[in-house]
Protein backbone atom coordinates (compact mmCIF):
# COMPACT_ATOMS: atom_id res chain seq x y z
CA UNK A 1 0.00 0.00 0.00
CA UNK A 2 1.40 2.95 -1.47
CA UNK A 3 0.13 4.80 1.87
CA UNK A 4 1.71 3.27 4.09
CA UNK A 5 5.03 4.50 2.44
CA UNK A 6 3.91 7.95 2.63
CA UNK A 7 3.42 7.56 6.53
CA UNK A 8 7.03 6.27 6.66
CA UNK A 9 8.34 9.73 4.63
CA UNK A 10 6.15 11.86 6.69
CA UNK A 11 8.13 10.81 9.75
CA UNK A 12 11.22 11.13 7.89
CA UNK A 13 10.95 14.27 6.64
CA UNK A 14 9.57 15.77 9.95
CA UNK A 15 12.59 14.03 11.67
CA UNK A 16 14.90 16.32 9.24
CA UNK A 17 13.02 19.31 9.43
CA UNK A 18 12.57 19.23 13.35
CA UNK A 19 16.45 19.60 13.39
CA UNK A 20 16.13 22.87 11.21
CA UNK A 21 13.94 24.69 14.15
CA UNK A 22 15.35 26.14 17.17
CA UNK A 23 12.60 28.31 18.13
CA UNK A 24 9.19 27.48 19.62
CA UNK A 25 6.73 29.50 17.57
CA UNK A 26 8.90 27.90 14.63
CA UNK A 27 7.67 24.37 16.30
CA UNK A 28 4.09 25.66 16.64
CA UNK A 29 3.49 26.70 12.99
CA UNK A 30 5.36 23.23 11.83
CA UNK A 31 2.88 21.39 14.17
CA UNK A 32 0.14 22.79 12.46
CA UNK A 33 1.66 21.79 8.75
CA UNK A 34 1.83 18.28 9.68
CA UNK A 35 -1.03 17.69 12.47
CA UNK A 36 -3.45 20.30 11.24
CA UNK A 37 -6.91 19.54 8.64
CA UNK A 38 -4.47 20.23 5.29
CA UNK A 39 -1.90 18.11 6.65
CA UNK A 40 -0.27 14.96 5.52
CA UNK A 41 -2.14 12.73 7.86
CA UNK A 42 -5.39 14.04 7.11
CA UNK A 43 -5.21 13.50 3.05
CA UNK A 44 -4.21 10.21 3.73
CA UNK A 45 -7.31 9.51 6.14
CA UNK A 46 -9.46 11.62 3.48
CA UNK A 47 -8.24 8.86 1.04
CA UNK A 48 -9.43 5.97 3.15
CA UNK A 49 -12.52 5.75 1.78
CA UNK A 50 -11.95 4.19 -1.40
CA UNK A 51 -10.27 1.26 0.52
CA UNK A 52 -11.44 -1.82 1.11
CA UNK A 53 -12.36 -2.28 5.05
CA UNK A 54 -9.49 -4.37 5.81
CA UNK A 55 -6.74 -2.19 4.50
CA UNK A 56 -9.10 0.94 6.12
CA UNK A 57 -8.34 -0.54 8.90
CA UNK A 58 -4.59 -1.35 8.79
CA UNK A 59 -4.27 2.16 7.17
CA UNK A 60 -6.27 3.97 10.43
CA UNK A 61 -3.89 1.76 12.91
CA UNK A 62 -0.97 2.67 11.21
CA UNK A 63 -2.03 6.34 10.43
CA UNK A 64 -2.65 6.71 14.69
CA UNK A 65 0.55 5.15 15.21
CA UNK A 66 2.10 7.71 12.88
CA UNK A 67 0.32 10.66 14.61
CA UNK A 68 1.30 9.46 18.18
CA UNK A 69 4.83 9.32 17.38
CA UNK A 70 4.84 12.95 15.55
CA UNK A 71 3.23 14.29 18.63
CA UNK A 72 5.85 12.52 20.69
CA UNK A 73 8.00 14.29 18.24
CA UNK A 74 6.89 17.41 19.05
CA UNK A 75 6.99 17.13 22.21
CA UNK A 76 10.55 16.06 22.64
CA UNK A 77 11.64 18.93 20.43
CA UNK A 78 9.43 21.30 22.52
CA UNK A 79 11.05 20.08 25.65
CA UNK A 80 14.32 20.52 24.06
CA UNK A 81 14.09 24.11 22.96
CA UNK A 82 12.70 25.07 26.62
CA UNK A 83 15.52 23.49 28.37
CA UNK A 84 17.95 25.14 26.16
CA UNK A 85 16.39 28.93 26.56
CA UNK A 86 16.43 28.01 30.38
CA UNK A 87 20.60 26.82 29.83
CA UNK A 88 21.05 29.91 27.67
CA UNK A 89 19.38 32.56 30.36
CA UNK A 90 21.16 30.72 33.05
CA UNK A 91 24.43 31.21 31.00
CA UNK A 92 23.85 34.58 30.86
CA UNK A 93 23.21 35.25 34.44
CA UNK A 94 25.91 33.47 35.61
CA UNK A 95 27.91 35.41 38.26
CA UNK A 96 31.49 35.11 40.24
CA UNK A 97 30.43 35.61 43.94
CA UNK A 98 34.26 35.17 44.27
CA UNK A 99 35.17 38.59 42.53
CA UNK A 100 35.50 41.74 44.45
CA UNK A 101 33.25 44.39 45.36
CA UNK A 102 32.68 47.43 43.16
CA UNK A 103 32.80 49.77 46.45
CA UNK A 104 30.69 53.40 45.72
CA UNK A 105 30.99 56.04 48.02
CA UNK A 106 28.25 57.72 50.16
CA UNK A 107 27.23 60.59 51.69
CA UNK A 108 27.75 61.53 55.01
CA UNK A 109 26.18 63.99 57.84
CA UNK A 110 27.41 67.47 57.65
CA UNK A 111 29.90 68.05 60.89
CA UNK A 112 27.92 71.12 61.82
CA UNK A 113 24.59 69.16 61.03
CA UNK A 114 26.39 66.47 63.52
CA UNK A 115 27.27 69.14 66.15
CA UNK A 116 23.35 70.13 65.80
CA UNK A 117 22.38 66.92 66.31
CA UNK A 118 24.31 65.71 69.38
CA UNK A 119 23.27 69.50 71.44
CA UNK A 120 19.14 68.57 70.41
CA UNK A 121 19.95 64.84 71.62
CA UNK A 122 21.75 66.22 75.10
CA UNK A 123 18.77 68.99 75.34
CA UNK A 124 16.12 66.96 74.25
CA UNK A 125 16.86 64.23 77.75
CA UNK A 126 16.89 67.51 79.60
CA UNK A 127 13.14 67.59 78.90
CA UNK A 128 13.64 70.92 76.01
CA UNK A 129 11.83 70.82 72.74
CA UNK A 130 13.00 71.55 69.40
CA UNK A 131 11.21 74.64 67.93
CA UNK A 132 12.01 75.95 64.42
CA UNK A 133 11.28 79.00 62.23
CA UNK A 134 12.04 81.25 58.93
CA UNK A 135 15.39 82.44 57.80
CA UNK A 136 13.33 85.54 56.32
CA UNK A 137 11.98 87.58 59.08
CA UNK A 138 10.71 90.41 60.03
CA UNK A 139 12.34 93.43 62.04
CA UNK A 140 9.82 93.44 64.78
CA UNK A 141 10.19 89.73 65.76
CA UNK A 142 13.55 89.86 65.05
CA UNK A 143 15.02 93.27 66.92
CA UNK A 144 11.47 95.16 68.58
CA UNK A 145 10.37 92.51 70.41
CA UNK A 146 14.02 91.42 71.75
CA UNK A 147 14.15 95.21 73.29
CA UNK A 148 16.05 96.30 70.40
CA UNK A 149 13.99 99.26 69.14
CA UNK A 150 14.89 101.45 65.80
CA UNK A 151 17.79 103.65 65.91
CA UNK A 152 19.19 101.04 68.73
CA UNK A 153 23.15 101.31 68.29
CA UNK A 154 23.18 97.20 69.06
CA UNK A 155 20.97 96.99 65.78
CA UNK A 156 23.15 98.58 63.30
CA UNK A 157 21.56 98.59 59.33
CA UNK A 158 25.16 97.84 58.01
CA UNK A 159 25.19 94.69 60.38
CA UNK A 160 22.36 93.02 59.42
CA UNK A 161 21.15 91.56 55.45
CA UNK A 162 17.64 93.48 54.98
CA UNK A 163 15.36 92.50 51.61
CA UNK A 164 13.30 95.95 52.78
CA UNK A 165 12.83 97.97 55.82
CA UNK A 166 10.41 95.60 57.09
CA UNK A 167 12.06 92.17 56.17
CA UNK A 168 15.53 91.14 56.77
CA UNK A 169 17.73 87.45 56.76
CA UNK A 170 17.21 86.74 60.72
CA UNK A 171 20.58 87.40 62.49
CA UNK A 172 19.57 85.33 65.56
CA UNK A 173 17.33 82.48 66.06
CA UNK A 174 15.78 84.81 69.15
CA UNK A 175 12.90 85.34 66.52
CA UNK A 176 11.86 81.87 66.97
CA UNK A 177 11.57 82.06 70.61
CA UNK A 178 9.32 85.41 70.32
CA UNK A 179 7.02 83.38 67.96
CA UNK A 180 6.43 80.44 70.78
CA UNK A 181 6.03 82.66 73.45
CA UNK A 182 3.61 84.81 71.23
CA UNK A 183 1.63 81.29 70.99
CA UNK A 184 2.06 79.87 74.17
CA UNK A 185 -0.12 83.07 75.58
CA UNK A 186 1.91 83.23 78.91
CA UNK A 187 2.52 79.49 79.33
CA UNK A 188 5.62 77.97 80.49
CA UNK A 189 8.22 77.39 77.92
CA UNK A 190 11.30 74.72 77.71
CA UNK A 191 13.08 74.78 74.24
CA UNK A 192 16.28 75.13 71.92
CA UNK A 193 15.58 76.91 68.37
CA UNK A 194 18.80 75.68 66.26
CA UNK A 195 19.40 77.20 62.89
CA UNK A 196 20.96 78.91 60.03
CA UNK A 197 21.58 82.88 60.91
CA UNK A 198 23.28 85.83 58.78
CA UNK A 199 25.69 88.76 59.16
CA UNK A 200 26.95 91.46 57.40
CA UNK A 201 30.82 90.13 58.26
CA UNK A 202 34.05 90.02 56.20
CA UNK A 203 34.51 86.02 56.36
CA UNK A 204 37.86 85.25 57.74
CA UNK A 205 39.81 82.09 60.02
CA UNK A 206 36.42 82.69 62.62
CA UNK A 207 33.93 85.05 61.25
CA UNK A 208 30.91 83.47 58.14
CA UNK A 209 27.84 86.10 56.58
CA UNK A 210 26.29 82.76 57.37
CA UNK A 211 26.63 81.07 60.43
CA UNK A 212 24.39 78.46 63.13
CA UNK A 213 23.00 79.09 66.40
CA UNK A 214 21.35 77.08 68.75
CA UNK A 215 19.10 79.55 71.16
CA UNK A 216 17.66 77.99 74.22
CA UNK A 217 14.62 79.59 76.42
CA UNK A 218 13.49 78.08 79.50
CA UNK A 219 9.96 80.24 81.08
CA UNK A 220 8.61 79.19 84.32
CA UNK A 221 7.98 79.83 87.68
CA UNK A 222 10.69 80.15 90.43
CA UNK A 223 13.83 80.12 87.43
CA UNK A 224 17.26 81.21 88.32
CA UNK A 225 20.55 81.98 87.21
CA UNK A 226 21.56 78.65 89.38
CA UNK A 227 18.92 76.53 86.81
CA UNK A 228 20.58 78.54 83.98
CA UNK A 229 24.39 77.55 85.36
CA UNK A 230 22.99 73.84 85.88
CA UNK A 231 21.60 73.46 82.44
CA UNK A 232 24.99 75.05 80.78
CA UNK A 233 27.49 72.96 83.02
CA UNK A 234 25.16 69.83 81.81
CA UNK A 235 25.59 70.46 78.37
CA UNK A 236 29.69 71.12 78.62
CA UNK A 237 30.12 68.25 80.03
CA UNK A 238 28.26 66.03 77.50
CA UNK A 239 29.63 67.98 74.04
CA UNK A 240 33.33 68.14 75.72
CA UNK A 241 34.15 65.64 78.48
CA UNK A 242 32.73 65.24 82.29
CA UNK A 243 35.49 67.11 83.40
CA UNK A 244 35.07 70.04 82.10
CA UNK A 245 34.12 73.55 84.56
CA UNK A 246 32.24 76.27 83.42
CA UNK A 247 32.78 80.10 84.30
CA UNK A 248 30.07 83.13 84.29
CA UNK A 249 31.20 86.45 83.44
CA UNK A 250 29.19 89.35 83.52
CA UNK A 251 28.04 90.79 79.92
CA UNK A 252 25.40 92.88 78.23
CA UNK A 253 23.16 91.85 75.83
CA UNK A 254 20.11 93.90 75.44
CA UNK A 255 17.50 90.99 75.42
CA UNK A 256 18.77 89.27 79.32
CA UNK A 257 19.31 91.12 82.68
CA UNK A 258 21.59 90.29 84.12
CA UNK A 259 23.62 89.07 81.20
CA UNK A 260 26.79 86.75 81.31
CA UNK A 261 29.16 85.78 78.83
CA UNK A 262 30.24 81.52 79.94
CA UNK A 263 33.53 80.26 79.33
CA UNK A 264 34.10 76.36 79.38
CA UNK A 265 37.56 75.40 80.90
CA UNK A 266 40.24 74.39 78.55
CA UNK A 267 40.38 70.63 77.56
CA UNK A 268 43.67 71.06 76.03
CA UNK A 269 45.20 72.08 79.15
CA UNK A 270 43.22 71.49 81.40
CA UNK A 271 42.71 75.30 82.75
CA UNK A 272 46.92 75.53 83.20
CA UNK A 273 47.05 77.59 80.30
CA UNK A 274 47.83 77.05 76.50
CA UNK A 275 48.07 78.51 72.93
CA UNK A 276 44.59 77.15 72.26
CA UNK A 277 42.81 79.29 75.13
CA UNK A 278 46.01 82.00 75.08
CA UNK A 279 47.28 81.03 78.56
CA UNK A 280 43.76 82.16 80.23
CA UNK A 281 42.69 78.09 80.87
CA UNK A 282 39.08 79.58 79.67
CA UNK A 283 37.62 79.11 76.51
CA UNK A 284 33.85 80.93 75.41
CA UNK A 285 31.73 78.94 74.39
CA UNK A 286 28.27 81.34 74.43
CA UNK A 287 26.39 84.26 75.52
CA UNK A 288 22.94 84.06 78.05
CA UNK A 289 21.11 85.74 80.83
CA UNK A 290 17.66 85.97 82.64
CA UNK A 291 14.95 86.95 79.83
CA UNK A 292 15.00 91.08 80.22
CA UNK A 293 11.57 91.97 81.56
CA UNK A 294 10.71 94.50 78.42
CA UNK A 295 10.70 91.30 76.76
CA UNK A 296 8.98 89.08 78.77
CA UNK A 297 6.33 91.78 78.31
CA UNK A 298 6.39 92.52 74.90
CA UNK A 299 5.26 88.90 73.94
CA UNK A 300 2.54 88.68 76.43
CA UNK A 301 4.43 87.17 79.80
CA UNK A 302 4.05 89.23 82.93
CA UNK A 303 7.99 89.33 84.46
CA UNK A 304 6.11 89.45 88.55
CA UNK A 305 4.77 85.51 87.29
CA UNK A 306 6.78 84.38 85.07
CA UNK A 307 10.40 84.72 84.43
CA UNK A 308 13.48 82.22 83.50
CA UNK A 309 16.63 82.56 80.84
CA UNK A 310 18.06 82.85 77.43
CA UNK A 311 21.06 81.47 75.93
CA UNK A 312 22.52 81.38 72.31
CA UNK A 313 25.40 79.22 71.53
CA UNK A 314 27.38 79.42 68.77
CA UNK A 315 27.36 76.20 66.16
CA UNK A 316 30.53 76.28 64.74
CA UNK A 317 32.59 77.38 67.33
CA UNK A 318 30.98 74.38 69.40
CA UNK A 319 32.52 72.09 66.65
CA UNK A 320 35.97 74.00 66.04
CA UNK A 321 36.83 73.26 69.07
CA UNK A 322 35.20 69.94 69.07
CA UNK A 323 36.97 68.42 66.26
CA UNK A 324 40.10 71.13 66.55
CA UNK A 325 39.21 72.80 63.34
CA UNK A 326 41.09 76.31 63.20
CA UNK A 327 39.18 77.86 60.15
CA UNK A 328 35.33 77.96 60.13
CA UNK A 329 35.33 78.51 56.22
CA UNK A 330 36.02 75.07 56.03
CA UNK A 331 32.43 74.17 57.12
CA UNK A 332 30.95 75.71 54.08
CA UNK A 333 33.78 75.25 50.74
CA UNK A 334 32.62 71.96 51.64
CA UNK A 335 36.35 70.46 50.40
CA UNK A 336 35.61 66.61 50.18
CA UNK A 337 38.46 66.01 51.73
CA UNK A 338 37.46 67.66 54.84
CA UNK A 339 33.87 66.47 54.95
CA UNK A 340 35.25 62.85 54.55
CA UNK A 341 37.15 63.05 57.80
CA UNK A 342 33.27 63.16 59.47
CA UNK A 343 31.56 59.99 57.64
CA UNK A 344 30.42 57.43 60.14
CA UNK A 345 30.35 54.94 57.56
CA UNK A 346 34.42 55.67 55.26
C1 LIG B 1 25.51 85.04 71.85
C2 LIG B 1 24.42 85.52 72.67
C3 LIG B 1 22.23 85.17 73.36
C4 LIG B 1 19.89 85.16 73.86
C5 LIG B 1 20.92 84.95 72.98
C6 LIG B 1 17.44 85.41 73.93
C7 LIG B 1 16.28 85.12 73.29
C8 LIG B 1 15.11 85.58 73.82
C9 LIG B 1 15.09 86.33 74.96
C10 LIG B 1 16.30 86.58 75.52
CL1 LIG B 1 13.64 85.26 73.04
N1 LIG B 1 17.44 86.15 75.04
N2 LIG B 1 18.61 84.95 73.42
C11 LIG B 1 20.18 85.56 75.15
C12 LIG B 1 21.49 85.77 75.52
C13 LIG B 1 22.51 85.57 74.63
O1 LIG B 1 23.19 84.93 72.43
O2 LIG B 1 26.59 85.49 71.95
N3 LIG B 1 25.24 84.05 71.00
C14 LIG B 1 26.20 83.47 70.15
Amino acid sequence: MKELDELNEVVDSLDGELNQINDLNELQQKRANYLGKKGPLAQIMAGMKNLTNDARRELGMATNNVKNKLEAMFEAKRKALEEAIVNQKLEKETIDVTLPGVSFSTGGIHPLYQTVMELEDLYIGMGYSVAEGPEIETDEFCFEKLNLPKGHPARDMQDTFYINPELLLRSQTSPVQVRTMLEKKGEPIKIICPGKVYRRDSDDATHSHQFMQCEGLVLGTDITMADLKGALLEMAKKMFDKDRQIRLRPSFFPFTEPSVEVDVSCGMCNGKGCPTCKGTGWIEILGAGMVNDNVLRMSGYDPEKIQGYAFGIGVERIAMLKNRIDDIRNFYTNDIRFLNQFKEVK
